[in-house]
């Protein structure tokens, strides 16, 4: 019979080879024609299934939310930085991407992780802060630059507020809510930030919508699918910036002097 060499790459999710590419088995016929959506497709590439409706829309909310948060940022900043440097559209994009990380825009998957094992350790909010603080480690998902308790994070009230209303449960944001309400008792800055937001709710989007088996779920928040979400959107806005850098043909940025302390 046919012997088939050994291949180099195994590929899951997508099959380019017929006439029409497939995203997970759904051809791209169906998926322009039957009018899917960017959830819808992010759905079929990344967890490798359709996810219901409601599912695909709060993934495409995520997006929306995240697209850009303004030119001060560190991501934004360094992608103007580097368009005003003349560089190109993708030197602009991944000097911003690379900003990216557990302070930034990157705490997404930690925050689901930390809040995954205290809330399934049964941890009270005051036990699961307490521990943290004396390993040494900021709660992921807690705390922003200009959020506070008395100017929330608008962002955060919509997501909630989308879940609330079309989420079987909401076991893990409500948590994160707990875990807020003492972390505020500390102090007004640490809010539950967008990160913290998005990485509880993924967790009640996988618990909840019955798509996923607990071993799937596991390995989900183990490999750190959600930052993915953060970086795909935030693209967005640092696409953005380029182009109204180039588009204002702004100069090299050198940064003032004034602005700098010279110590020895
Ligand atoms: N403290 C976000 O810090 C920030 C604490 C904490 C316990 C915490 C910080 C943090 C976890 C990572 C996280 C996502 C670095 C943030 C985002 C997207 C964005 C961004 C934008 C967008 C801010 C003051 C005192 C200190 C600290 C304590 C702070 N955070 N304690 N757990 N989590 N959070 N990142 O303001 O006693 O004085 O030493 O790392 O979730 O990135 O818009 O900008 O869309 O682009 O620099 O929204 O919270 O505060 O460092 O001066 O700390 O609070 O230990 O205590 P700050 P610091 P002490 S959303």
């Amino acid at each position: 019979g046919k012997v088939r060499a050994p291949t180099h790459i195994i590929s899951t999710i997508s099959d380019d080879r017929g006439e029409e590419p497939c995203y997970a088995g759904v051809p791209m016929s169906s998926i322009v024609e039957q009018g899917y959506g960017v959830g819808d497709v992010i759905s079929l590439l990344w967890f490798k299934r359709s996810l219901p409706r409601y599912c695909a829309h709060f993934i495409e909310i995520c997006i929306m939310l995240c697209a850009d948060h303004g030119p001060c940022v560190s991501g934004a900043h360094n992608t103007i930085v580097t368009a005003r440097a003349g560089k190109d559209l993708v030197s602009s994009l991944v000097s911003g991407l690379l900003t990216i990380g557990p302070r930034f825009g990157g705490a997404i998957d930690d925050a689901a992780r930390y809040f995954k094992d205290a809330y399934d350790r049964g941890l009270t909010p005051y036990e699961f802060v307490e521990s943290m603080k004396k390993k040494g480690i900021r709660v992921p998902g807690i705390g922003h630059r200009i959020k506070r308790g008395d100017n929330r994070d608008k962002r955060v009230e919509l997501l909630q507020r989308f879940a609330r209303t079309h989420f079987p449960s909401v076991k893990y944001m409500e948590y994160a809510v707990e875990v807020e309400t003492y972390t505020l008792s500390k102090a007004n800055n640490l809010v539950l930030n967008v990160d913290g937001a998005i990485g509880s709710l993924f967790l009640d989007l996988l618990a909840g919508s019955g798509m996923f088996n607990k071993q799937e779920i596991d390995e989900i928040v183990e490999i750190g699918y959600l930052n993915g979400l953060f970086v795909l959107a935030r693209s967005i806005g640092l696409i953005g910036h380029t182009f109204d850098q180039k588009r204002l043909k702004q100069p090299l940025y050198r940064h003032p002097w004034e602005d700098v302390l010279y110590t020895k």
